[in-house]
């Protein structure tokens, strides 16, 4: 069903604005992108989509082609407005919402009685209603009078984004009920999943519970790898026996936690509410600290190797991804080069270079030890033999337990699993 407000624009064309203005765009709706950056919209312009992700390419093609999503710098008077921007964490550990600012300024000028203004990015609970309410009241309309006012987080996976815009379930808040059955209106015509209606800051402090959950839920298992380290068994076993349990979901270890989302919202539940966020914290703590035991097991099997080169494979947050902001294999790369490793660094997926790359054979020659940082579907691929033929010492780390490690140690490699007993080399 498509609402009758027929002109959407949406303020921020990133990896939740894009693809949300496309699937509006091919599902009826004449719809503005609006993005401050020149290089996104001229590329866009041409059909080309700045943001690698499966099927958004063809996606954003068709709705360019179409003419139904027109791109621009600076928004244009329409029926809906929704805010896709970034909600990073400053330094402080603070929200930074400058963005959000800027965005509802940016649309104050352009707004009409009976408009409805949609915030998806993620944000501290309180934001819709007392931070972008003031700003949008700026124009003179009063919300949840003349103006519908709502948040409705965005819950989709990278990798998976334009299956799960369309499947996942959406909560929606509302300033006010009318104001989110308004948003209703917009999202019910592309959302197969179910639409739940609540108030603003519920929805706010939905969105950040469930990424607060998955970082909890991570740092349990990473803290089961010192433990499952100390006594001697294999974290990944006790993990998936654990698991066999019907009411036991423990997520996997691994390097720690990267990523826009999971780093970073627990820390608007800690800002707003310090007394009461202890285990946040900790979960905060312990992923954190997580590149570090990483860095120490990377000592520990180098030990008495004179100069060792490393070799790291992946430097993206998570596998099969390109996006590497807040990557925790940056972080474990950095205490190395600070402690004088030579360091080979290959990733088939980065799209952004933070450090310099090198192709595979590169970055195992003459190699000391492997470390698998990320499990990109190519490095289960990698031939143990082969690739021992171009290392100087036949030495792997896989914290993300993605190799076959059996066929690693036939061919001669010593391997040291993240939370797994060291394994010799047979030969
Ligand atoms: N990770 C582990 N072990 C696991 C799962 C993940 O170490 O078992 C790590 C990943 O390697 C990565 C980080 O956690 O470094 C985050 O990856 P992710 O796949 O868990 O999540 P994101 O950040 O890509 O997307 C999350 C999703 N939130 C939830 O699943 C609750 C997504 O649905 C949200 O829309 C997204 O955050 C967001 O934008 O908030």
């Amino acid at each position: 069903m498509v609402s009758l407000i027929g002109e959407i624009c949406v303020v921020g064309l990133g990896y939740i604005g894009l693809p949300t203005a496309s699937v509006l765009a091919t599902h009826g709706y004449r719809v503005v992108g609006v993005d401050t950056d020149e290089a996104v919209l001229g590329s866009l312009e041409t059909g080309k989509s700045h943001i690698a992700e499966p099927g958004l390419q063809t996606l954003v093609e068709a709705a360019v082609k179409s003419g139904n999503l027109q791109l621009s710098d600076r928004p244009q008077p329409a029926g809906a407005f929704i805010i896709a921007v970034p909600t990073p964490v400053r330094a402080d550990r603070h929200a930074d919402l400058s963005y959000v600012a800027r965005a509802g300024r940016g649309i104050v000028p352009y707004l009409r009685p009976g408009n409805l203004v949609v915030l998806e990015s993620t944000c501290p609970p309180g934001t819709t209603r007392d931070f972008l309410r003031p700003i949008l009241e700026e124009s003179g309309l009063r919300c949840g009078h003349d103006l519908y006012v709502a948040h409705c987080p965005e819950r989709v996976l990278p990798g998976r984004i334009l299956k799960e815009i369309v499947e996942n379930n959406r909560i929606i808040g509302g300033i006010d009920p009318a104001s989110a059955e308004k948003a209703k209106e917009i999202y019910e015509s592309f959302v197969g999943g179910q639409i739940h209606l609540t108030d603003a800051t519920t929805a706010e402090l939905v969105k950040i519970v469930e990424n607060t959950f998955r970082d909890i839920n991570i740092a349990f298992a990473n803290e089961l790898t010192g433990i499952c380290d100390q006594a001697g068994v294999d974290v990944w076993n006790v993990i998936w026996l654990a698991n066999q349990h019907p009411r036991v979901n423990i997520l996997q270890p691994g390097p720690g936690v990267g990523g826009h989302c999971l780093p970073v919202d627990p820390w608007f539940l800690i800002e707003r509410f310090p007394e009461t966020t202890r285990l946040i914290r900790a979960g905060r703590e312990v992923n954190d600290s997580q590149p570090y035991r990483v860095f120490e097991m990377i000592r520990a099997l180098t030990r008495g190797v004179p100069d060792p080169k490393v070799t790291i494979l992946g430097i993206t947050y998570k596998a099969n991804v390109g996006d590497t902001r807040e990557s925790p294999a940056l972080r474990a790369i950095q205490l190395l080069q600070a402690d004088g490793y030579t360091v080979g660094l290959h990733d088939p997926h980065a799209t952004q270079f933070p450090l310099p790359l090198s192709p595979l054979e590169d970055a195992l020659s003459a190699s000391d030890c492997i470390v698998v940082l990320v499990d990109h579907a190519e490095f289960r691929k990698l031939d143990p033999e082969r690739v021992g033929r171009l290392v100087r010492s036949r030495l792997l780390i896989d914290t993300r337990k993605a190799l076959d490690v059996e066929r690693w140690t036939r061919a001669g490699f010593t391997t040291k699993v993240l939370g797994s007993p060291l394994r010799d080399g047979a030969g």
